[in-house]
């Protein structure tokens, strides 16, 4: 007996819209997974979290195995009870974020040590301790442990990685076990080339997960190199399985990934981006440190439904911003979370309407008209 489920209600053309369920809820596809890196979603509660349509949370093995640990955690219960979201969770596996924080790294088949960015530490990841911590989390949907090469690299660099990775994502698969009402999915990898990214997807593939990532993407590519990597990758996936766009993005990515077949997403962006004055809208992105926001009494953007477009000003955003208010980066992180929310359903709907095509050239019409 299953206890978790991936249902395609309909599709257009290679996208797909349907339901991933998990015992601790649905999750409604295309997803955007706001990020909660360290136990929380920042400047946002939980429920305000959840009011702006979330499904599902992303959270880090790396930052919660140094702090504040991952036995510690499953002492208090577990990540869910810890930080108050009952609904589902996908955590990263920590090998990416060891790449781009951590200090003083050593790679080897087995896995990688490295000192903590917090307290100079040493510590030790490997496909089986990343599952384990991401098991003693509680974590629903639990990722592979992959490596993602820097760039630039050369193309027999990322092979190898991508061949490293695929051995630690067998190795995975067997730590993890069977656990039933908790998903594993396995990262994609190999750079821009596609020889390397189909015999990524085929290693996956033969090991089987529940669901697939695209990983080693928007690490400075660009967007038409990614696209193209996103022509080919999801049809090398199984149809029937969820797929996860890794660290991915701006509202135009999601358009194109969504269109190329992607199910999942998860960014900082919205809610990195609100805390430095800048608003992401359907008319593109509105810094709000500008001066022409002084006096203008309208709101970010007058169609939308949020706390913060009904009730305030731009220039009382204009205004908070440029105090250091905490409550400017509280605004805006919910304004640019429920405008993500709302791209993902009103995608979700294109999808179902079979209107996609139309969806996304009036996205990209009014994202190109500029601000208000
Ligand atoms: N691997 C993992 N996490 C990730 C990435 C990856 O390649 C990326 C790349 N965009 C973001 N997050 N495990
Ligand atoms: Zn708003």
């Amino acid at each position: 007996m299953s206890t978790t489920a991936f249902h395609i209600a309909a599709r257009d053309g290679r996208a797909r819209t349907g339901t991933l369920t998990l015992p601790r809820g649905e999750i409604r596809t295309p997803a955007f997974m706001p990020v909660g890196t360290a136990a929380t979603v920042k400047a946002m509660l939980p429920g305000s979290v959840r009011a702006t349509g979330a499904d599902i949370l992303l959270g880090n093995t790396y930052h919660l195995m140094l702090r504040p640990g991952a036995e510690r955690m499953a002492r208090l219960g577990g990540l869910h009870r810890f930080m108050n979201w009952d609904r589902p969770i996908l955590t990263d596996s920590g090998g990416f974020q060891v790449m781009s924080l951590a200090d003083l790294r050593k790679l080897t088949e087995e896995g990688v040590t490295f000192k903590s960015h917090v307290d100079g530490s040493t510590h030790h990841l490997s496909p089986e301790r990343s599952m384990e911590i991401q098991r003693l989390l509680g974590s629903d949907i639990v990722m592979a442990f992959d490596e993602c090469p820097a760039l630039p690299a050369t193309e027999e660099a990322v092979a190898a990685s991508m061949r490293l990775s695929m051995r630690w994502a067998a190795r995975s698969r067997e730590a993890f076990g069977d656990r039933p009402g908790h998903m594993l999915f396995g990262i994609v990898q190999g750079g821009v080339t596609r020889e390397l990214r189909e015999e990524s997807a085929a290693a996956l593939r033969g090991i089987g997960f529940d669901g697939y990532a695209i990983g080693g993407l928007a690490v400075g590519e660009g967007q038409e190199a990614m696209f193209g990597v996103l022509d080919y990758t999801p049809g090398a996936l199984p149809d029937d399985r969820p797929r996860y766009l890794m660290g991915v993005g701006k509202p135009d990515d999601i358009v194109g990934a969504v269109q190329r077949g992607v199910d999942m997403f998860d960014c900082v962006l919205p809610s990195r981006s609100g805390r430095t004055g800048q608003a992401l809208t359907r008319r593109g992105q509105v810094n709000l440190r500008n001066a022409r926001h002084a006096e203008d009494p309208r709101p970010l953007d007058p169609d939308c439904t949020c706390p913060t477009c009904t009730g305030y000003s731009r220039a009382y955003l204009h205004h908070v911003v440029k105090a250091g208010e905490i409550i400017a980066s509280m605004l805006l992180t919910w304004h640019n979370l429920h405008y993500y929310q709302e791209l993902m359903a009103g995608l979700r709907a294109a999808i179902a309407a079979g209107r996609l095509t139309e969806f996304a050239a009036a996205f990209d019409a009014e994202r190109l008209a500029g601000d208000l």
